[in-house]
């Protein structure tokens, strides 16, 4: 395996801090979506205006070059107020001693929200490709867990005498890598941050942009955030950062030093939110936006061959599956289970029934079978995973609340926000005390003909083999 694992981090035993999350966000995006189709405006001040006409002085800032910020655009300025602090370049006239300098001057182009959504289409397409699970944000944003894919080692040749915050890691490579693929692939620059869990990944993929990568570790993560200001915490508007002002509180490190309960007091559970997201602790999971395709849970144990350890784990998972599945009144068609071995490698392997079923006892016993071919293998991780759901039967008020659904946008990025009401994580544990996850994402691809087993090997280099499970 390359190189060694970084102080303060275990690899197998501590589920919660092993996570790998990337928030990426896209650099001035409607900017860098029109100069992907007109290159000339490269490294040009670009204004683009929402209800904004060629020519006029109507419309709001949607967003600002990076150049153009230089002047003081910012986004929801309205157009005229822009053009006070940046002129239209086309009313620049070297002969003209009243016109604007040029060098001064900036683009002005409306919202062409058609072609944002198709450059978005293909930043999309990358993502999926690089993600266990992707949660979309919004048109420039969304969320990875990359957990399986890569991991907080240290990168070959770095050395573990330096800080955690020096050593270069498997996950920042990884980072990097999609990073190079959305520029590659979709033509516009992204900021990505990665971190052990959502609301510090964001925070890091905001910190150096654009055109960012800040890499937060496991134990970095506190006094990462403390120098920052309050508002930089996810989820303080400025109406909570005057509050917290009131109390002394300025930066993230004051905040999580606070007192909890004086916290609750003055601004009820979102306090206490706050204050656990201040001090780097959010153990939400990343789920998917919209209806999941399959429920699944999973399972990290310490790397094991052991077959009754194996069988035991999947006889848990199959169990807690089957009766999610049952609870929800959804039928399944296909069932499946994924097999990580040590380091990277990633398996699954499906089989599909000849008609949707709820069979807890199919589900153990297909799982099982299943799990058969990796006798003899050691692995560090094991799911199960049901599929082709069919909700037909199920009465669709349940569904709002499904733990892989949810409805769009981030509202987990607000305590208190709709997404916090998703399904308490399971208590059961494995023989390492592991907590069980959901496993949730996008359908496996290639067809899965009935009594088909489907394959996906991935290479174990931590630089998975992409395209195959999303
Ligand atoms: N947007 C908008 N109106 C706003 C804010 C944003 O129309 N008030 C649109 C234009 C942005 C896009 O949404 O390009 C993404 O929003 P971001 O907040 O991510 O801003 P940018 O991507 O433009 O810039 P940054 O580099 O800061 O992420
Ligand atoms: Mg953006």
């Amino acid at each position: 395996m390359a190189g060694g694992t970084l102080p303060g981090t275990d690899a197998d035993d501590d589920a919660e801090s092993d996570r790998v999350v990337f928030h990426v966000d896209m650099d001035c995006f409607y900017a860098s979506c029109e100069r992907l189709r007109r290159p000339e405006l490269d490294g040009e001040p670009l204004v683009v205006g929402m209800g904004y006409e060629a020519g006029e002085t109507i419309g709001a800032v949607a967003t600002a070059s990076y150049e153009a910020r230089a002047f003081g655009v910012e986004s929801a300025m309205p157009i005229s107020e822009a053009l006070e602090l940046l002129p239209r370049r086309a009313n620049a006239d070297p002969d003209d001693p009243d016109a604007p300098d040029p060098g001064e001057a900036g683009r002005y182009l409306p919202v062409d929200l058609d072609f944002y959504k198709e450059v978005a289409g293909d930043v999309k397409a990358v993502l999926r490709d690089c993600a266990d699970v992707l949660r979309e944000v919004s048109v420039d944003e969304a969320y990875l867990d990359v957990t399986d894919r890569t991991a907080w080692d240290a990168a070959a040749g770095e050395s573990a005498a330096a800080g955690p915050a020096e050593v270069r890691t498997l996950a920042e490579g990884y980072a990097r890598h999609v990073k190079e693929r959305i520029e590659r692939e979709a033509g516009v620059p992204a900021s990505v941050g990665v971190a052990p869990n959502m609301s510090t990944a964001k925070v890091a993929s905001d910190a150096d942009k654009p055109d960012g990568l800040v890499v937060v570790p496991p134990g970095e993560v506190e006094p990462f955030l403390a120098p920052l200001p309050t508002a930089d915490i996810h989820g303080v508007g400025p109406v909570t950062e005057r509050t917290l002002a009131e109390l002394g509180i300025e930066t993230a490190g004051d905040l999580a030093a606070a007192d909890p309960d004086r916290l609750a007091d003055e601004l009820g559970d979102r306090g206490r939110e706050l204050y656990r997201r201040a001090r780097g602790e959010d153990d939400r999971e990343v789920t998917p936006t919209g209806l999941p395709k399959s429920l699944s849970r999973e399972s990290s144990l310490s790397a094991t061959a052991d077959e009754e350890r194996k069988r035991e784990t999947v006889r848990a998972l199959a169990a807690d599956v089957a009766r999610r599945a049952r609870e929800r009144g959804c039928l399944y068609r296909t069932i499946g289970i994924k097999a990580v071995e040590p380091p990277y490698e990633v398996n699954t392997r499906a089989r599909s029934l000849p008609g949707p079923v709820d069979d807890p006892d199919l589900v153990e016993s297909v799982a099982l079978d299943l799990l058969d071919e990796f006798d003899g293998d050691r692995v560090r991780k094991l799911g199960v995973r049901v599929s082709k759901l069919d909700f037909a039967e199920s009465d669709q008020a349940t569904l709002g609340g499904f733990d892989a659904g949810g409805g769009s946008g981030d509202a987990g990025d607000e305590p208190g926000g709709r997404d916090r009401g998703t399904e308490p994580r399971s208590a059961a544990t494995d023989g390492d005390g592991g907590k069980l996850t959901d496993w949730v994402d996008g359908e496996p691809d290639g067809a899965d003909a009935d009594g088909e087993t489907e394959t996906d090997r991935r290479t174990g280099d931590g630089q998975a083999s992409l395209g195959d499970w999303s």
